[in-house]
C-alpha cells in the first residue's frame, strides 16, 4: 500500500460529481415549497383559509425542506461513504481515520444551530399568527363544555347564540375578509377549540381568558373540532364552521334574533348549564 489510492481519488470525483445532484435536489424542494396547491406540495397539510394559517403552513413547509435537505445529505453519507469508500480489492486496506477534530467540531455545533433556527422561526410565525388587533370586526365567545360547543355573537345589543348537543353538531357562522375574536371560556374542564382549515387552534382553559383572531379568506364550510382529550365525549365535541359573505351573515344573524332561544342578555355558557351567564370575574389571569 503505497501513498497513492486510484480507488479513493476515484472516490472523490464520484463525490465530486454526487454534488450539483444534491444541489439540483435541495433546489427543487426548496421550488415545491413556494406552491401550496397540491397535499404533496403542503406536505399533507389541509388547504389553508386564514390569514394567520397561511404563515403557519409556511412554517411548516420550510421545516420540512430544511429536514429534507439534512435527511439528504445525512441518507447520502450513510449509505454513500461506506460505498466510496469501500476496499476494492482483498490487498488493500482502506485508509483508517479515528479522529477528525473538524468534523466533529461541525456535527456537533450544526444541530445546536439546526434547534436554534427552528426555535426562532417558530417563535417568529407564532408572534405572528397570535397577533391581537385591538378591534376586531366579530367576537365570538366561544365555551367549550362537557361535551359540546356555544357560540355566542353579539347583535343588536344583545346576545345571540347556538349551542350544541351531543346529537346535533353547531353552526358557527362567521363573514369573510373580516378579523373574528374567539374568545374561549370553559365551565368544567379543559377543551382546545380548532379548524383544522384555519391552521389554529387553542386550549380552553377553566378560569382563563384565552383567545385568538382569524381572518378568513374563502367562503366555504368547515369541520372544527376538540383537540384535548377532555372526558367521556370528547369524541362528539364536533362543530361545522361556515364561513359566509357579509350579506349573509347578517342575514343569519337577524334570523337567529328572531327566535327567542337563541338570545339572550349576555353571552351563556350552554349545554347542560343550559343558559347561565359566563362567569368571567371568576381568576383574572388575562
Ligand atoms: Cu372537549
Amino acid at each position: 500500500m503505497g501513498w497513492w489510492h486510484p480507488e479513493r481519488t476515484r472516490g472523490a470525483q464520484r463525490l465530486r460529481r454526487a454534488t450539483p445532484l444534491a444541489g439540483f435536489v435541495v433546489l427543487a424542494l426548496a421550488l415545491s415549497g413556494c406552491s401550496t396547491d397540491t397535499q404533496w406540495e403542503r406536505f399533507g397539510m389541509p388547504e389553508i383559509t386564514t390569514k394567520q394559517g397561511e404563515h403557519i403552513l409556511h412554517l411548516w413547509q420550510g421545516s420540512w425542506i430544511a429536514a429534507l435537505v439534512v435527511g439528504v445529505i445525512t441518507w447520502a453519507l450513510i449509505i454513500g461513504v461506506p460505498l466510496w469508500f469501500r476496499r476494492r480489492s482483498d490487498d488493500e486496506v482502506p485508509v483508517q481515520t479515528r479522529y477528525n477534530l473538524p468534523i466533529e467540531i461541525f456535527y456537533t455545533i450544526f444541530p445546536v444551530i439546526m434547534v436554534i433556527a427552528f426555535f426562532a422561526q417558530t417563535v417568529r410565525v407564532q408572534n405572528i399568527a397570535l397577533e391581537h388587533d385591538p378591534e376586531p370586526d366579530v367576537v365570538v365567545t366561544v365555551v367549550g363544555q362537557k361535551w359540546q360547543w356555544t357560540f355566542n355573537q353579539p347583535y343588536e345589543g344583545e346576545n345571540v347564540f347556538v349551542s350544541g348537543t351531543g346529537e346535533d353538531i353547531p353552526d358557527l357562522v362567521i363573514p369573510v375578509d373580516k378579523t373574528i375574536e374567539f374568545q374561549l371560556r370553559s365551565p368544567d374542564v379543559i377543551h382546545n377549540f380548532g379548524i383544522p382549515a384555519f391552521a389554529m387552534r387553542m386550549d380552553v382553559v377553566p378560569g382563563n381568558k384565552n383567545s385568538y383572531q382569524v381572518t378568513p379568506t374563502e367562503v366555504g364550510d368547515y369541520a372544527g373540532k376538540c383537540y384535548e382529550l377532555c372526558g367521556a365525549y370528547h369524541s362528539r365535541m364536533l362543530f361545522n364552521v361556515k364561513v359566509v359573505s357579509e350579506a349573509d351573515y347578517q342575514a343569519y344573524l337577524a334570523d337567529l334574533a328572531e327566535d327567542p332561544g337563541h338570545v339572550s342578555d349576555e353571552p351563556v355558557v350552554g349545554g347542560k348549564y343550559a343558559d347561565e351567564p359566563i362567569n368571567d370575574d371568576e381568576g383574572e389571569h388575562e
